[in-house]
């Protein structure tokens, strides 16, 4: 009797199956070559989302398929839970953010258990479990031991009234979003990780992940933006003895050319410069307007650029001239020394400048035979030239000048080789409640006081109100705070702010080699069996920040003596997105599908308009629920679609009826057992020792063909659609089946139907088990060993056709003995002889003999 594909059955039945047996625990010990394969932690949310199930649906195709392929295999999941939504959460719906998030974690857990993913759920963690986050509070306190994490003023948005720390874009026309005071500039203390100290290290280390997108590779090494160049002192002209202004440039072979000197507005030398000068209100007015103007727009979208003479001048180290000092609102104090030496002829930034403001001109550097006039210059030239105007320098080409002039500089004394980076030291602290509490107390006394190891973790205390003030809320809480200095035993005070979430998820890969340690972050031994991680996969969106620091962290544990690696991930997959058209009402906007009836929109009757495709976003609510989907059609469909629609690394379009499309082709597959369960029952795969002919031969064939296609694409370009398309045309190719099942032709079936199954397995894990277990297997298809495939399946006999043209033999083709007309007509025609009598003329009739012969008639 035939029986039906229900997918909520069998999918219980063997999820729970994978977790009685342990199917997917990991063990440093086990067979095999080890194959670390992690997918980004998600944020617990609350509900999975459609980006989530292509991710985690990604990573568990390669999950299992190095499990088949014989690989000791460590795939972990856990949880980046601490962060601002909880907080959000927590006032909003009066619930305590851990209480929020517990909740959540295990809402999603009960989701990604319902899709079936290989974790081995032992070695599940969550942040903001004190048993992870102290090991963050212990890194910390180690790095603060070598410097590396450090105290630092840096400027703010400060709201007086509020007394709170404002990001940028909570400050609205220079007053504060909630209150409306006006904001005040203010120079707080914050903690840095030294991450500039790894900057070299880091650029170069990009050369060796061979494995990664070079798109990736690009933004980090343009992130860290290491430049060469020098450091040269411009003494300040009837400055205190030794003033001198420090820029820092990349190109000294222009230093003839330097016609005026451009400061930051943040400058810390601007205030000398301009004291007592007829100058000092005009800078001083400049200096605010552009602060003010930066607020609004961000430093980046300022585009005019606007600058003021300080009335200072200062010499330029090589000619002795005097040179004009500005400030300028595209200096940015942040990056090299916050001093540029303006080079209006070779800069375009300065040439503009300098037509604005009517500076002058000066050409140092010309194209090779050619002459240059400052007057006539409609743009900078950037370009190598020829020195002149440039004293014992004249005639050098520029690059070769670049070496003599630093030389000189530097034995002279004002200048040197400097190298600067665009990296910055990353601020880690946020005045937030739902984080990681920073390790250290306050002492009138002692000043800064780490907290001692044993005392660790600093726990985050549970009653907590959350107050309209904005007030870092732990600083409320007068329990957390007081505490005794470690040190002189007096009243002290804890440090109120917590850790950047980024801190959470720069080493969880390697809390997962040893998840339940409780005397160190992991066990050195199995981080050094399980590192690095083989095979990471995750958004583009993390390209720079998570991967750099990640980076970072692994390199600071291994110079503390941790780790052994020097890379965290060696190979990345950054997948795309997750995207659906979206629909929009004239009168109530975005709508979602359930808000539509027949082209019109259920609210108003109106006709709806269809939108581009866009990511998947609740704003535009164009999202589609996996859980819908899953009750629906279940979780192999609703894999096998985001496997399939797309290669991962592409956005991915949803279609309802690609979902569909997935849902009949497992249907088929299920048949295709199903209705042949006689066929296949008492008979043994064909395994190729004693040999086959003909149909039986191609059938054979195609198995081994398909089998090397969808490994190579696993493996080898990740490409899981065409794997798919593969098994697919395999599929057709079976209901086709000609001729009997019986005695050697049922071998070949059966070889072909449980190829079928182990290379579906790792898209559509459950139908594949379930049909696996009907062919009366024993071991489970997870254990089995993925097919390999058979070199001598593959090739194909070679027949020797005779091609006439007009009736006579013009040539002999060599071509598969079962080519068809088409293919061989192909052939034919590419064939130098027989082209040689055909030429131009049109071909009026074919006449084709499998084997043997093709007659081509033309006239
Ligand atoms: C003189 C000069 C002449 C420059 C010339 C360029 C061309 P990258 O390559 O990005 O490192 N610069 C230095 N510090 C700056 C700051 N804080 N804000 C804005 N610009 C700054 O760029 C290095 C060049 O950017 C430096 O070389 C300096 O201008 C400018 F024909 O010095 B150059
Ligand atoms: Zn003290």
């Amino acid at each position: 009797m035939p029986s039906k594909y229900n997918p909520g059955e069998i999918e219980e039945k063997w999820q729970r199956e994978w977790e009685r047996s342990g199917a997917f625990k990991a063990d440093a010990g086990g067979a095999g070559e080890k194959f670390y394969l992690l997918e980004m932690f998600p944020y617990p949310s609350g509900r999975i989302h459609m980006g989530h199930v292509r991710n985690y649906s990604i990573g568990d195709v390669l999950a299992r398929f190095y499990m088949m392929s014989g690989y000791n295999l460590l795939h972990p999941m856990g949880w980046d839970s601490f962060g601002l939504p909880a907080e959000n959460a927590a006032q909003q719906n009066n619930i305590h953010p851990a209480k929020w998030t517990y909740a959540n974690i295990e809402s999603m857990r009960n989701q990604f258990k319902r899709l079936g993913f290989s974790y081995d759920w032992d070695r599940e963690v969550a942040t903001c479990d004190p048993e992870y986050y102290r090991w963050n509070q212990w890194f910390f306190l180690k790095m603060y031991e070598r410097g590396l994490a450090y105290k630092k003023r840096s400027s703010v948005n400060w709201c007086p009234r509020c007394l709170t720390v404002l990001a940028n874009e909570q400050v609205e026309e220079e007053r504060c979003w909630r209150c409306e005071s006006e904001v005040e500039e203010k120079e707080l203390e914050q903690w840095f990780l030294k991450i500039t100290d790894y900057a070299d290290e880091l650029l170069k280390g990009c050369d060796t992940l061979t494995e990664w997108p070079e798109r990736v590779l690009t933004m980090q090494r343009h992130w860290i933006g290491r430049s060469v160049g020098a450091e040269v002192h411009f003494p300040v002209i009837d400055g205190d003895g030794d003033d001198s202004i420090t820029v820092f440039t990349t190109r000294p072979d222009t230093l003839y050319g330097v016609t005026f000197m451009s400061l930051a507005p943040e400058h810390p030398m601007v205030k000398d410069l301009i004291q007592g000068k007829n100058e000092e209100e005009a800078v001083r007015a400049f200096i605010e307007r552009v602060r003010r103007e930066e607020k609004r727009a961000g430093v980046e979208a300022v585009q005019e650029k606007k600058g003021v003479f300080t009335g200072a001048y200062c010499r330029n180290p090589l000619t002795g001239e005097h040179i004009p000092v500005y400030v300028a609102n595209f200096v940015l104090m942040g990056y090299g020394t916050g001093a540029v030496m303006a080079v209006p002829t070779h800069d375009q930034r300065d040439f503009e400048f300098a037509r604005e403001y009517g500076l002058p001109l000066k050409v140092v550097i010309t194209p090779a035979g050619e002459e240059m006039e400052a007057e006539s210059m409609e743009a900078a030239y950037e370009e190598d030239g020829i020195m002149v105007n440039s004293g014992p320098f004249d005639g050098m080409g520029n690059r070769e000048a670049i070496e003599g002039i630093v030389d000189h500089l530097e034995s002279e004394g004002s200048g040197k080789r400097a190298v600067t980076y665009r990296l910055r030291d990353w601020g880690i602290s946020r005045q937030r409640y739902w984080g990681c509490p920073i390790p250290v107390i306050y002492c009138e006394k002692c000043g800064i006081v780490p907290v001692p190891n044993d005392d660790l973790p600093v726990i985050l205390p549970e009653d907590i109100t959350f107050t309209d003030g904005g007030v870092s809320p732990l600083k409320e809480v007068d329990r957390f705070m007081e505490v005794k200095c470690p040190a002189c035993g007096g009243e002290a005070r804890r440090e109120s702010d917590t850790m950047d979430t980024f801190v959470d998820s720069s080493w969880y890969f390697l809390r997962y080699t040893s998840p339940r340690e409780r005397s160190a972050p992991f066990k050195r031994d199995e981080a050094d069996y399980w590192m690095a991680v083989d095979h990471y996969i995750g958004g583009i969106e993390h390209a720079v920040m998570h991967l750099l620091y990640a980076r970072f962290f692994t390199k600071v544990l291994r110079d503390i003596g941790l780790v052994t690696v020097d890379e965290p991930f060696k190979k990345l997959l950054t997948q795309g997105m997750v995207c659906k058209e979206i629909t929009r009402c004239p009168k109530d906007g975005y709508l979602s599908p359930e808000e539509v009836d027949e082209g019109r929109c259920r609210k108003c009757g109106d006709e709806v308009a269809i939108g581009a495709v866009e990511k998947m976003s609740k704003s535009k609510r164009n999202t589609i629920d996996p859980d819908g989907i899953i009750e629906r059609y279940g979780a192999d469909t609703t894999r096998l679609f985001t496997l399939f629609a797309a290669p991962p690394e592409r956005d991915l379009e949803w279609s309802d009826d690609g979902v569909e499309g997935s849902y009949r082709f497992l249907r088929r597959v299920w048949r295709l057992v199903d209705d042949n369960s006689d066929v296949l029952a008492g008979v043994a795969p064909y395994d190729g020792a004693e040999g086959c002919d003909g149909y039986l031969r191609e059938m054979h064939g195609l198995t081994h063909r398909t089998i090397k296609k969808v490994t190579e694409d696993i493996q080898r370009r990740n490409h899981f659609n065409t794997a798919i398309s593969a098994i697919m045309e395999q599929v057709n190719a079976l209901y086709q089946w000609k001729g009997e099942k019986s005695g050697k032709n049922a071998s070949v079936f059966r070889e072909a139907v449980e190829s079928v199954l182990c290379l579906l397995s790792p898209f559509a894990p459950h139908l594949c088990e379930e049909l696996w277990e009907r062919l009366g297997m024993s071991e489970p298809l997870y254990r089995t060993k993925w097919p390999a495939c058979r070199e001598e399946a593959l090739k194909v006999d070679e027949v020797f056709i005779v091609v006439q043209v007009n009736g006579k033999v013009r040539s002999r083709l060599g071509v598969a003995a079962d080519a068809g007309e088409e293919e061989v007509r192909k052939t034919a025609l590419l064939d130098d002889k027989v082209q040689e009598w055909i030429g131009e003329k049109a071909i009026k009739k074919v006449v084709f003999v499998p084997k043997r012969l093709m007659n081509l008639v033309v006239g």
